[in-house]
């Protein structure tokens, strides 16, 4: 068994300068990664297996029922990369089919992803696992010097490219085309457009944990920036917005109020929103438009239950 774990100490200064930067917009908004610390990781977790959030359920269905195929188009590979890995638990299914000699595994989350990408390389003793402590959208491109030589499959489930605006999106897999190199493929799952009222229940769970991870940003200001939100005094606010084709989600301001961060204070009227997430919902003709500006032509696709899982390369 080889496993190691590299972390890019994450900057506090981003944090501070991203925030800063984001609360003085108008409206105000603040970059969705900023929720995976280590109580946002469990909450998003836990947010995966809420009844109306169907998304992660129906891609471990679609990839159980297809992987055969899935396997074929994709054919021998030497290494499999995940930015954005989390728990490590969806690229397990592939390991199993492909059986590629190494994976290199990303996420801004360094702890808890050293953590599962050790316990994961207990169960495949002859994987040598690399686990990169890094926020991939800041640093992708230093994982290169961690790749081995030879074909790459570049992993991006749980339609984490909804995440991104469409520019940003062609951006980003533009980049993944340079990381993965000329032999490289890309396997991209993403939710697709569906029932509105469906996609708003999924990010209105009745449980509250969608909530509570949209408010527990504020809860990291406070401890990381010294920041003094009172989260009592904002709503989570989520809705599909089908013009755009995107759920919103937002805190909202309950109360007129001012709020102290890292030395500065911010004023929120009453009703003012802080932009927490874009959630984008697509057509698969639309990932591949995003794709094709990237360089990835379309291999194969499949598609389950409003979900879909496609192959460039
Ligand atoms: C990680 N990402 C794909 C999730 C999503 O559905 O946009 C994050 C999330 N936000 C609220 N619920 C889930």
């Amino acid at each position: 068994m080889s496993f190691s774990f590299i972390n890019f100490p994450a900057d506090r200064d981003d944090l501070r300068a991203d925030v800063l930067t984001g609360l003085a917009l108008s409206p105000k908004s603040i970059p969705p990664k900023y929720f995976y610390d280590e109580q946002g990781c469990r909450l998003f977790e836990s947010i995966c297996a809420q009844p109306e959030y169907a998304l992660t359920r129906t891609e471990h269905t679609l990839m159980r029922d297809w992987l055969g195929d899935i396997a074929a188009a994709i054919g021998p590979v030497d290494c499999i990369i995940e930015p954005g890995a989390g728990d490590c638990a969806k690229v397990r299914r592939l390991l199993d089919a492909l059986r590629p000699a190494h994976l290199v595994v990303m996420d801004i989350a360094g702890a808890p992803l050293d953590a599962a990408a050790e316990a994961l390389s207990r169960n495949y003793p002859d994987l040598a696992v690399t686990a990169l402590g890094m926020d991939f959208i800041h640093d992708l491109e230093a994982a290169a010097a961690h790749l081995p030589a030879g074909r790459c499959l570049l992993y991006y489930p749980g339609s984490s490219i909804g995440n991104f605006p469409p520019d940003a999106a062609a951006a980003l897999l533009t980049r993944f085309r340079r990381l993965a190199g000329p032999e490289g493929q890309l396997l991209i799952g993403f939710d697709l457009k569906k029932d509105p009222l469906l996609l708003h229940a999924a990010y209105n769970d009745a449980a509250g944990v969608t909530a509570a991870f949209n408010l527990n940003l504020l809860a990291r200001l406070n401890r990381e920036l010294g920041a003094n939100f009172e989260p009592s005094r904002f709503r989570h606010y989520a809705f599909y917005n089908p013009v755009a084709g995107r759920i919103e989600m937002h805190l909202v301001s309950l109360a007129e109020q001012d709020v102290n961060i890292a030395g500065q204070r911010f004023h929120f009227a009453l009703g003012e929103t802080l932009h927490t997430e874009h959630s984008f919902k697509f057509r698969r003709d639309e990932v591949s438009a995003i794709a094709q500006t990237a360089g990835w032509p379309l291999k194969a696709e499949w598609e389950q239950d409003g979900f879909a899982v496609q192959l460039y390369g």
